[in-house]
């Protein structure tokens, strides 16, 4: 099947960063099928043969980032429904039906699952407190929009998140929070750790053994807040979790171009290696809560499978 144009586009888009964030990646690729689904109906002779096309555009889609797993978990969704339908006898009509649906569905969960965390996270915020928060992560975003504008969180301190700079993201978006934004260097954590009283981020991939994996540098931030005796809350929609990691080791870690870090001479500064991870793994034991939109996780070194279960996470099409 020639790969249509709509997701070959997604999948450039999610692989230079032009689109990012676990969800935000999840909800794109989720919509490139549904607007490529008219294109691979019509190449298909039958159900079979659609239901093969669709899985070839997923792939496409999966080669892109290989560290976040909520567009692996999005995209089984879609396949899972697609599959039993058609092994049910659906037509091939019936299945662009159901697909265009389906993401429906999926996209209706993403937003309201995003609200459900914020609800759910607002008891964990001390009063008048201070957050530090990492990256920018559209869970965690909103769990402190609600903090803020309940007038628990009085101040934000975000991490500028070298080498792409996502931070600038999150201090735009709490610009009107309520909240009294502080934009810091990453290298800056530690001297404004002592200052707060929760460290707020999201998730790339929850292992089954409560491992997040999320920007890198979390697990650095993670640490010294367990040194100062912070609270580490987690905002991670159920699809976030990695059912076939059983720890974080499981998840491959992105590793991206030098030129992100450094992009003049290298013989400037010797003509190092430069080396790029962009993710990393935070143990569970430095974690105290992660607030998904069904329920809070306190000990998520041994929740995360019920959780699973309860969210009714299938087997997924991701390869780890
Ligand atoms: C983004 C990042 C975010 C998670 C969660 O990394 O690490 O914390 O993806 O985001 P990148 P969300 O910028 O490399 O994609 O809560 O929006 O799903």
């Amino acid at each position: 099947m020639v790969i249509p144009e709509e997701i070959a586009k997604t999948a450039d888009d999610i692989r230079s960063m032009r689109i990012r964030g676990a969800s935000m990646i999840a909800v794109a690729g989720l919509e490139a099928m549904r607007n490529a689904a008219d294109d691979i109906y019509g190449e298909s002779k039958s159900p079979r043969a659609f239901l093969d096309g669709v899985r070839e555009a997923e792939k496409v889609l999966l080669g892109t980032r290989p560290t976040a797993v909520a567009l692996p978990n999005a995209l089984s969704f879609l396949d899972n429904s697609l599959d039993r339908n058609l092994s049910e006898g659906a037509s091939k009509e019936e299945l662009r039906k159901i697909l265009k649906e389906s993401v429906a569905q999926f996209i209706e969960r993403v937003t309201e699952a995003s609200r459900r965390i914020a609800d759910l996270a607002m008891p964990l915020i001390p009063a008048n407190s201070a957050a530090i928060t990492h990256c920018h992560s559209s869970a965690a975003v909103s769990v402190m929009k609600k903090a803020a504008a309940g007038g628990l969180l009085r101040t934000v301190y975000v991490t500028e998140t070298r080498p792409l700079y996502q931070g600038r993201i999150t201090a735009k978006e709490l610009k009107d929070s309520g909240a009294s934004v502080k934009f810091i260097t990453d290298s800056a954590a530690g001297f404004y750790m002592k200052d707060s009283d929760v460290m707020i981020v999201g998730a790339d991939a929850i292992a089954m053994n409560g491992g997040l994996v999320n920007k890198i540098g979390t697990f650095q931030m993670a640490t010294l807040a367990k040194q100062l005796n912070k609270r580490v809350l987690v905002a991670a929609e159920t699809y976030k979790i990695a059912t076939k990691a059983s720890t974080g080791v499981d998840v491959p870690i992105e590793f991206r171009g030098s030129e992100e870090v450094y992009e003049q001479d290298p013989a400037l500064i010797g003509s190092p290696e430069i080396l790029n991870p962009a993710f990393d793994i935070t143990p569970a034991r430095l974690i105290d809560s992660i607030v998904t939109e069904i329920g809070v996780m306190a000990e998520p070194e041994r929740e995360v499978p019920a959780m699973a279960k309860k969210a009714g996470l299938l087997p997924s099409r991701q390869v780890f």
